[in-house]
């Protein structure tokens, strides 16, 4: 198994190629863990400006300093369109930032289902504000492959929210027509999906191959954006998805308080696109 590290010979610093010409870096200030998994390298650092970085085989998956404005766009769009998502899955998101923010509304119960239990003990060790999330006794931690967990699973859900990696590599069964039939069958009605798409500039072609077929399941399926100032270009795509909820139309949304990021207008504005992207997602592939 070839795994990417981010941290370079003498650890003074971790980068993520986000092409192979460009990408990002990190001073490290220390290490504090590194560790490779029967998946995947993990390796969690300290920065000075972004607090402590988690790379997973060498890409940025979340930052202390701008984990909240992905998380809180994941997470709160679905959740406060739907007037009371009790039933709430996450597939990914093994960090817990996703499971934070979902735990901010009145749900009655949360399942996360990550692959790679290392991930989980690795942020509960060293991102200590997510450690209170894990212990709440509304979530239920599933280790396990998302992809074959939908496929066993008896319960139904309000919201599933997929927090996957990059739409390439090991997680691009996550982003194909299948898993997405998948979900919908396990959707109760008036449910909502969102995913997460990538990168607004890296990950057009899949951003355009997967309307195609999010068209054909879903009535609503509208691509969103925000930014993440440490993924790839700083701005991040979302599928919401949904056979009731047409974005546009929502008329009440359920904010929980004490937000960083997420709030109405944000809502409404998130859903314009630029000319290029609507561009291409009109012509399809
Ligand atoms: N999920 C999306 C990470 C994608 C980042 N891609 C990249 N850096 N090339 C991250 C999990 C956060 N809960």
């Amino acid at each position: 198994m070839k795994t990417n590290r981010a941290l370079n010979a003498k650890k003074t610093e971790a980068r993520e190629y986000q092409t192979p010409a460009s990408g990002i870096f990190f001073t490290v200030k220390d290490v504090l863990y590194e560790g490779r998994s029967k998946f995947q390298r993990i390796e969690i650092i300290r920065n000075k400006d972004y607090g402590r970085v988690l790379l997973i085989d060498g890409l940025v998956q979340t930052t202390e300093r701008d984990e909240f404005y992905y998380h809180e766009m994941l997470v709160h769009p679905a959740m406060a369109s739907h007037a009371r998502p009790a039933k709430v899955l996450i597939i990914g998101g093994g960090d817990g930032g996703a499971l934070r923010e979902v735990l901010k509304h009145p749900v009655k119960k949360v399942w996360l289902v990550e692959i790679d239990g290392k991930v989980i003990e690795a942020c509960r060790a060293h991102f200590p504000g997510l450690k209170t999330t894990f212990r709440d006794p509304r979530a239920e931690l599933v280790v396990a492959d998302g992809n074959v967990f939908i496929d066993k699973v008896r319960e139904t859900f309000d919201v599933i929210l997929v927090d996957s990696s990059d739409p390439v590599g090991p997680s691009t069964v996550l982003h194909q027509e299948s898993f997405y039939r998948k979900l919908k069958s396990k959707l109760n009605p008036g449910g909502i999906i969102a995913a997460q798409a990538g990168s607004l500039m890296l990950h057009l072609d899949s951003h355009a191959r997967k309307s195609v077929f999010l068209k054909k399941i879903f009535r609503h399926s509208p691509l969103y954006l925000g930014p993440v100032p440490t993924y790839p270009v700083g701005t991040w795509c979302y599928n919401f998805l949904s056979d009731k909820i047409d974005p546009g139309k929502v008329r009440t949304l359920y904010v929980p308080d004490g937000l960083r990021y997420f709030n109405p207008d944000v809502y409404r504005a998130s859903f314009a696109l630029p000319n290029f992207l609507a561009e291409r997602l009109k012509k399809g592939k």
